[in-house]
């Protein structure tokens, strides 16, 4: 950038001033996964000399996992680190996401990091974006654009890959018995959504004797999990197996079971599978409650921060980089396994 243009910046910084929250301390704490959230709020002032400054994208506060998230992101571009982060709670509304990326452009940050709730409806802040020079990293979920150049990179999972390993999984450990299946979806047009019901979604292609007996969203969140899972127990349906595309969604199912006195998990005939493979969904793994959990890491702070350093050395980071992931079994699964994981 400019010597002028950083000066423009500088003005159009402090106009912006009072909409954007800036992190200064590391190690910031993502919130609770209540289902909703205040959008963070406070005085901004414009970014210290020296420190980069980044706006931050995030979804909300929906799971454990994005708490991790969060956590990962603020801890690695945090001050000490040569960082200003401004952060955005977009309560899961494409909307709120869309207005927190214009305003890190009007605040001409020098990157934008979105992990994006849906795939469709980015084209237009992108391009947006692209006409400021601010670069987009984006974290997490994909985004589906006309033109792959709107992004810089992208850091996330192979969410059809996670499906596909537990669908897998269903066929190789539940024999080759009928299997009638809960379907309790993500957020509706989430990458994380799509991948993982397309895993099941060929299993079901794969083996005639699957059925889908229910299938709707709980929104990635454990109230809407549990009102969906009351909502399908009220149905009395037969049911050998519960497909949750997320942990939080897994205990909310879970709590619905429980107060119906209904048995699932290691021991009964209803097997639970679930994704993310957090602190929590591991414990209630290794206690035979969930019988596979597959992994989704969210740890992207690092590979964020990583990123930005090559960036602004004039390297070209890599377009697509995917996070090492494995599943967890109630059969194998060990306490040991548990304490040494970091989320
Ligand atoms: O599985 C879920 C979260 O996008 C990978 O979103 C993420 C998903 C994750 O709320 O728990």
């Amino acid at each position: 950038m400019t010597v002028a243009k950083k000066a423009v910046v500088a003005f159009l910084t402090t106009l912006c001033v009072l909409l954007l929250t800036p992190l200064a301390a590391c190690g910031g704490n993502g919130g609770s996964p209540s289902g909703a959230s205040g959008s963070a709020s406070g005085v901004a002032s414009a970014p210290a000399a020296g420190l980069i400054s980044v706006g931050f994208s995030q979804v909300s506060v929906e799971s454990d996992w994005r708490i991790a998230n969060t956590a990962s992101i603020k801890e690695a571009l945090c001050e000490a680190n040569g960082y200003q982060l401004i952060f955005k709670d977009a309560q899961q509304k494409l909307e709120n996401q869309l207005e927190a990326v214009r305003e890190f452009i009007a605040a001409a940050v020098d990157y934008i990091v979105i992990a994006p709730i849906t795939e469709t409806g980015w084209d237009e802040v992108l391009q947006e974006a692209q006409a400021a020079d601010i670069p987009v990293i984006l974290v997490g979920r994909m985004i589906d654009v006309s033109d792959d150049s709107l992004y810089t990179c992208w850091v996330g999972s192979d969410f059809f890959a996670e499906g596909s390993k537990a669908a897998k999984w269903m066929e190789q450990s539940l024999g080759s018995g009928p299997l009638n299946i809960v379907h309790i979806q993500g957020t509706l047009g989430s990458s994380a959504q799509i991948g993982r019901s397309a895993g099941l979604e060929e299993g079901l292609a794969r083996n005639s004797n699957w059925q889908l007996v229910a299938q709707g969203t709980g929104d990635f969140s454990e109230t809407n999990g549990r009102d969906f899972m009351e909502r399908t127990l009220r149905q009395n349906l037969n049911i050998n197996l519960i497909y949750c595309e997320n942990d939080n969604m897994a205990f909310g199912a879970m709590e619905a079971l429980d107060a119906a006195r209904i048995p699932y998990g290691r021991s009964s005939d209803i097997t639970l599978v679930s994704f993310d493979g957090t602190r929590r969904g591991l414990e209630n793994t290794l206690a035979g409650r969930i019988n596979l959990d597959v992994e989704c890491n969210p740890l992207h702070g690092p590979r964020v921060a990583e990123i930005i350093q090559q960036m602004e050395k004039g390297l070209t980071p890599i377009k697509r980089s995917f996070m090492t992931e494995a599943a967890f079994e109630a059969a194998t699964i060990t306490q040991a396994q548990i304490d040494g994981r970091d989320y």
